[in-house]
């Protein structure tokens, strides 16, 4: 690995990597987290309770910490994607791409020409980065690392052609939602069979490709069973999840 890996070279090269889940809308949490022990830190902006602004100003904190944020942004809103990168952060998880041009249209706001149609204005990116404006051009692609979520029945069919996209960095899998896909409609287990059994096939296509493999890991347990099968990224649980199993923790030994 190089001496200054970047977020993309520590995914690809390094040991599997651990991400924190943030939706609870204070900088401060996803701040606090950054100083656990960590790999990345993802600010979930599809489904968590925190808006743009103040994810934005997590981007520095988690970055003063020496920790890649990476945003996961609202469905289809890849403009966001840009400007997530533009504060500094190192990732975008873009959810529910279910067709080549929805990863078309990702890939080309999180690059620079020739790759893409990023613009630009990385107002906070100089900062996170250390680098002047056109060091941080030159080098700005390799920063900003592009998931597709895989997460439903198309995704799936489409999972070799995603991987192919030149800006396409890697594919990010949301269990619970293929499982709501795959079972159409029927349950929502993100440990069922068919979940598992796709799991695999992605994975094992990302690695093919040369690619990163993420996905989300609802426990800490859970979080050690995918690292085991080959991911080169897990998030664990949530924000929320971690201070609720800490104050359950915390009574069950005070009441015991
Ligand atoms: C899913 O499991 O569907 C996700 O999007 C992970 O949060
Ligand atoms: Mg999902």
């Amino acid at each position: 690995m190089p001496a200054n890996p970047t977020f993309l070279d520590r995914l690809k090269n390094g040991s599997p990597a651990l991400a924190a889940w943030c939706g609870l809308p204070d900088p401060a949490i996803s701040a606090l987290l950054a100083r656990e022990a960590f790999d990345a830190i993802v600010l979930d902006l599809q489904h968590g309770a925190i808006d743009f602004t103040p994810a934005m100003n997590a981007v520095p904190l988690i970055a003063a910490a020496g920790k890649p944020a990476v945003v996961r942004i609202s469905v289809g809103d890849f403009a966001a994607a840009s400007r997530c990168l533009d504060a500094g952060a190192s990732g975008v998880i873009a959810p529910m791409i279910n067709t080549l041009e929805d990863a078309r249209r990702f890939a080309s706001f999180m690059k620079f020409p020739p790759l893409g149609e990023r613009s630009w204005g990385p107002h906070g990116a100089l900062t996170v980065s250390g680098l002047q404006g056109g060091d941080y051009f030159k080098a700005a692609n390799g920063l900003s690392v592009a998931f597709a979520m895989v997460e439903t029945r198309e995704a799936l069919g489409l999972v070799d052609d995603i991987l192919a996209i030149p800006g396409i960095d890697g594919i990010f899998i949301g269990p619970s939602d293929l499982s709501i896909a795959l079972s159409q409609g029927r349950h929502m287990d993100p440990t069922s069979r068919e979940v598992e059994e796709a799991l695999d096939h992605a994975l094992s296509r990302a690695r093919a490709a040369g690619k990163i493999a993420a996905v989300y890991a609802a426990s800490g347990e859970r979080a050690a069973e995918l690292v085991r099968r080959g991911f080169h990224l897990v998030s664990i649980a949530s924000d929320v999840s971690l201070i609720r199993t800490g104050a359950q923790m915390a009574l069950k030994a005070a009441r015991a």
